[in-house]
Order: structure tokens, then sequence, then C-alpha cells
């Protein structure tokens, strides 16, 4: 059992009230609330050693890069990488997939090789793809999923060739919740020769990661959504790819000399990381982690899934009321519409009693389209969410439907 009330004071923002009620904060997929000690990082260091990192042989600028360097070590543990030459700092996961589709898409694929992704996934693991089609005239090839929400694993076997280059899948579908067996889609992609990334942008808060044990090629993941702040995220890539493949932005910090004829390129990581870097919330970053680690992973993933549970279940004796997403393997994502209502006036009568939810399509229009639905109600847990504010939600909602019917 989590000591949730103290928890939940390490959480400042938790502490309000919104339009006279306690706010109820269930929209942590979108982005998870920061816990003192990620705020003091950050203060600490605006505070005592603001500096720019790997230039300045002076103290600060000593003691800045030791702290973001030690993130680096603190992410490798996190996810049980190989070495720190293999975690890349970028702005989240969005840059993350369109570094890896820019770099590795210019070196590796051409013209009628295929990608392949999934119908569940966030526009930013589309949409980068797309592009990167459009620039080489190779094509993308999507895994269909059944109307629980889960991924056609025979079809996606199907889908593979000599052909596929890649393979780009969500690990936790944030629109649903579903948890897809990425082991079996990233053996089944290698036996193929094709890379596999995963996106995990809503696993890294939920699930442990060994990216050794899962044998992605990639891992992305956004520090916002793990408790720390947003503007940073973190690429984790096998490192005989990111040697092979070609920067991404050009300009400080990530070249070994330059002249004007030519430029050589720094070691990894930091051939990837031109320009000051995002440092506070990097340096933040690892305060996060350690608070979600000192806690233990699985206890809060039981937690949560807990709140999650109690919500399915009550949810679905609502009259008129649809799960959206009823994966056998799910997170604690929790999405739903309701017959004649629409979502967004759901969120706001929600919203009016404290309770945020996010509404709409979350990204993900064409899962949404997929489901026969415009967008959804989603409510999403994190650990210091609690038994009783998930009974007042439901509570709240029931209230809602029936005003609104
Ligand atoms: N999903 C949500 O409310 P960024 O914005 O770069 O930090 O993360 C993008 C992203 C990529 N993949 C998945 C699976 C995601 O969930 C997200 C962010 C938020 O669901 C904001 S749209």
């Amino acid at each position: 059992m989590l000591a949730i009330q103290k928890i939940r004071n390490d959480f400042p923002v938790l502490h309000q009230q919104i339009q006279g009620h306690q706010l109820v904060y269930f929209d942590n997929a979108a982005t998870s609330q920061k816990p003192k000690v990620v705020i003091n990082a950050l203060v600490a260091y605006y505070q005592g050693y603001n500096a720019n990192i790997h230039r300045g042989i002076h103290t600060l600028a000593e003691k800045a890069t030791v702290a973001f360097e030690q993130t680096r070590e603190t992410v490798k543990e996190f996810i049980k990488a190989g070495s720190t030459e293999e975690v890349i700092f970028t702005k989240g996961t969005t840059e993350g997939i369109n570094l890896v589709a820019a770099t590795f898409g210019r070196k590796f694929i051409k013209a009628d090789d295929e990608i392949i992704i999934s119908t569940l996934e966030h526009h930013s693991n589309i949409v980068p793809w797309q592009l990167l089609c459009e620039a080489t005239g190779a094509k993308l090839r999507i895994i269909p999923i059944n109307d629980a929400g889960e991924l056609d694993l025979e079809a996606y076997e199907k889908l593979l060739t000599p052909r596929t280059k890649l393979v780009s899948v969500v690990h936790i579908s944030n629109a649903l919740g579903t948890i897809n067996p990425v082991e079996t889609i990233i053996k089944a992609a290698h036996k193929v020769g094709a890379a596999v990334l995963i996106d995990g942008a809503q696993s890294a808060p939920h699930l442990t990661v060994d990216v050794q044990a899962m044998d992605c090629d990639f891992y992305i993941f956004s520090a916002h959504k793990v408790y720390a702040p947003t503007g940073m995220g973190v690429l984790y890539g096998k490192k005989h790819w990111l040697e092979q493949m070609p920067p991404y932005l050009g300009g400080g910090e990530m070249i070994k000399e330059v002249s004007f004829e030519k430029t050589t390129f720094n070691v990894l990581p930091y051939k990837f990381e031109a320009g000051t870097p995002n440092i506070a919330d990097t340096i933040a970053l690892k305060y996060a982690l350690d608070y979600v680690q000192e806690i233990g992973k699985p206890a809060i993933a039981a937690h949560e899934n807990q709140l999650a549970r109690i919500v399915s279940d009550a949810l679905r004796s609502i009259k008129g009321l649809r799960l959206v997403g009823t994966a056998a393997e799910k997170a604690s994502i929790v999405s739903f519409v309701v017959d004649g209502v629409h979502h967004l006036d759901i969120g706001m009568l929600l919203d009016a009693k404290g309770i945020a939810v996010r509404t709409g399509h979350h990204c993900t229009q064409p899962l949404m389209k997929r489901l026969g639905v415009e967008g959804t109600v989603r409510a999403s847990f994190a650990v210091y969410n609690t038994e009783e504010e998930v009974l007042y939600f439901v509570e709240q909602l029931e209230k809602i439907i029936t005003k609104l019917r």
C-alpha cells in the first residue's frame, strides 16, 4: 500500500480549489504534476549554479555539467540502457520520433521501402513517417486493430516483408490504454531485418522498462509525463544505429572540428545534441526519476490500475455509457463516450466540479475514426490519485449524465 497522503503532500499543485471544489487531477496522460523535489531542483539550479554546460572551466559550469550528466546516468539506469552514449536528450517524444525519422530515415529508407505503424498511434508517430514517405517514396503500412483496441498481430505478421525497414509502434495507447505486446512485435520485425522504434510516452511513467531485454532499436519518452518538467525528453537508440545515423541539427556541441571545407562530428551522445540544451529541466528529470524509483514502479502501477478498475467497473453500469478501449492488457487510462452527450460538455461540467479530464481525439484522429467516435472523455491516473477521488468522479459523472439527458 502506498502512503498516498504523504505522496500528495509532495505535490503542491494538488492542494487547490477549482471552481469551489478540491482539484481532482485525472489528466495525467497529458502531463503529470511535479513533486517538490523537482520544483526545488529547478530553483536550486537557477539560484545556485546556473551556467552553460560542457563549455566553461569555471566552477559553476563544472557543477552544472556534472548535474546534467548525472541525469544521463539516471536515465540509463531507469530504462536499463547499455551505456550513456545511447541516451540522447531531446525536447520530448515528438522531437525524438522526428529525429529518428529525419536521420535514420535519411540514411536507411529508400523508395519502395516500407515503414509499419499501427492504428493506435499518436499523431507524432504518424506524421513524421508520412513526411519521410513523401520525401523518399517509401510506403506506410498500418497494423489494424480489433474493436477492443488491440493490435491484430496476424495482420502485422503479414505486413512484414524484406521491404520493411522500420516498425514504429506505441507501447501504451494514450487514447485507450492498450498495452501492446512489444516483445512479440520486436522479435517478428527483427526476423525480417527491420528496426523497431517504441513510443514510450505513456509507458515510461507506468511500466518497468528494460530496453535491452525488450531489444527495441529506439525507445522514446517525454520527461513531463514522468513527473519532470516540460520541454525535455529522451531518445534511447542502439549504439550501432546511432553511430551510422547522420546528425539531426547542426551547431555548437555536436561537432569535433569545423572548417569551411569540412566538419567532423562529436562522439555519441553529443552528436545529436546541438546547441545549448534544456539544462535546468534535464537536471530536474533526475529528481523525478529518483522519486519514481523510490516509490517503485510496480507499486505505482498496482495503485493506478486499481483506480482504473474501480472506475471501469462503475462506468460499465451507467446506461448509455460505452467504454472505448477494452483490451485485455490495459494501463490506467479509461476512455468513454455517452450516447447523445458530447464529450466536451461532460469535460466542462466535470471541470465545474473540480475534476480535470481530457476530452477530444487525443491526437489520435485515425484511431477515433476506426472506432467510429469523434472523441472520448479520458480519465488517466497517477501515483497521487486516491480512491476517494475516483468515487467522487463516478458520482459527479452519473449526475452530469442524468442532467444532460
Ligand atoms: N500525449 C496526451 O494527452 P509530447 O507532446 O512530445 O510530449 O508527446 C507526444 C506523444 C507521443 N506519443 C504518445 C503515446 C503520447 O501520449 C504523446 C502525448 C498527450 O495523450 C498530449 S497529446
